[in-house]
């Protein structure tokens, strides 16, 4: 199963400087020869694949990219200045096609790796350059040429960073589309979700971490029962885990520790990997003992253990917080 973000781009390269007709005008040469320069060239655009962008998220707002066009050639044989080129970041392993024939141009895999998207117009050549014993005094240049223009369509395979878990009917489905644009369906009973569901949250410096709710867990997931075995190899690519459990459940404690021991007995190391602790729905219930409830958690795990209302919003920033700092954390490991 694989998860494609998708970006629809026109990309605009610059018209090359028009060449122009000039003659040189010096004293004592009464007729001087052709001088006019030759056009610049038109600035390409190209795509740069770096590291440090995930999603296509940016490609929501900005969608044209224009380079600049060439000058104009001058007098005494000056040549145009060139158009400054045009430089698109998109993050590694983003594919490349155009949007009209749907080839493919490019597959921007590694760190640096660039690709013109839209070549600059050549500049068009001066009346010097038409110089010739027949013509000693040619009264014509050429025009730029205009540069490519082009339709692209970016997609990007999304690798999930942060995986949502817990038992059915935990909220998982009610988080994701509390923190992104995600729409998934929310229902009060178990197995609402069939397959995760990605969202894109937009980090603090800008670029998006890519979340997924994962369908519920059960117990004997990992042996297949339920939804489940799918999805563990799901958690098993993603950095950070959000382990959701239901306060409003009989037993939240118990609850916890089922997924955890599905974890465990998937193995691959899904255990080891960062979980934040998250109690939900903090709104629906009276009267209890969380105290106590943190402190059993405590004896089994450490970390953080938060208290949000996925569907009031209560804790939510705490929870993202947590989320970035953590991430911060794994990537400077
Ligand atoms: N009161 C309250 N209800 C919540 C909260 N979060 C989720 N719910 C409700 O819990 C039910 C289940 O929510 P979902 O988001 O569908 O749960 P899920 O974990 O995605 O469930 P599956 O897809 O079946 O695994 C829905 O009726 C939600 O409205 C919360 O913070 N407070
Ligand atoms: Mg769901």
């Amino acid at each position: 199963m694989q998860f494609i973000d998708q970006a629809t781009i026109e990309v605009r390269a610059g018209k090359g400087g028009d060449g122009i007709v000039a003659f040189r005008r010096e004293k004592y040469v009464p007729a001087g020869g052709p001088s006019g320069g030759n056009g610049g060239k038109g600035g390409s655009v190209n795509l740069i694949a770096v590291e440090n962008l995930q999603t296509l998220l940016d490609f929501q707002y900005a969608r044209s990219f224009k380079a600049d066009d060439g000058k104009r050639g001058g007098p005494s044989n000056c040549t145009g200045a060139n158009g400054e080129d045009r430089s698109i970041k998109v993050p590694c392993g983003t594919m490349v096609y155009d949007a009209d024939t749907e080839e493919v141009l490019a597959d921007l895999i590694e760190n640096g790796q660039s690709f013109c998207a839209a070549k600059g117009g050549k500049g068009g050549l001066g009346n010097q350059h038409f110089l010739s014993n027949r013509n000693r005094a040619p009264e014509y240049a050429l025009p730029g040429l205009e540069g490519d223009v082009r339709n692209l369509r970016l997609e990007l395979k999304l690798l999930a960073e942060v995986g949502i878990i817990g038992l059915p009917n935990a909220g998982k489905s009610t988080l994701i589309a509390a923190l992104s644009s995600a729409r998934p369906k929310i229902a009060n009973y178990p197995f609402t979700t069939l397959v995760p569901n990605l969202g894109v949250v937009r980090k603090p410096s800008g670029d998006g971490t890519v979340f997924a709710d994962i369908p519920g867990l059960i117990e004997g997931a990992h042996q297949g029962v339920g939804l489940g075995h799918d999805f563990l190899r799901h958690i098993e690519r993603t950095r950070l885990l959000v382990h959701l459990v239901d306060l409003t459940a009989e037993n939240p404690l118990q609850d916890f520790k089922i997924i955890l021991e599905e974890l465990k007995s998937y193995g691959r190391g899904l255990e080891q990997k960062p979980q934040i602790v998250v109690l939900n729905k903090i709104d629906a219930v009276q009267e209890l003992d969380l105290e106590n409830l943190r402190q059993e958690l405590n004896k089994i795990i450490k970390g953080q253990i938060l208290t949000i209302s996925a569907v009031t919003r209560v804790g939510l920033d705490e929870l993202m917080q947590n989320v970035w700092n953590q991430l911060d954390a794994e990537n400077s490991r």
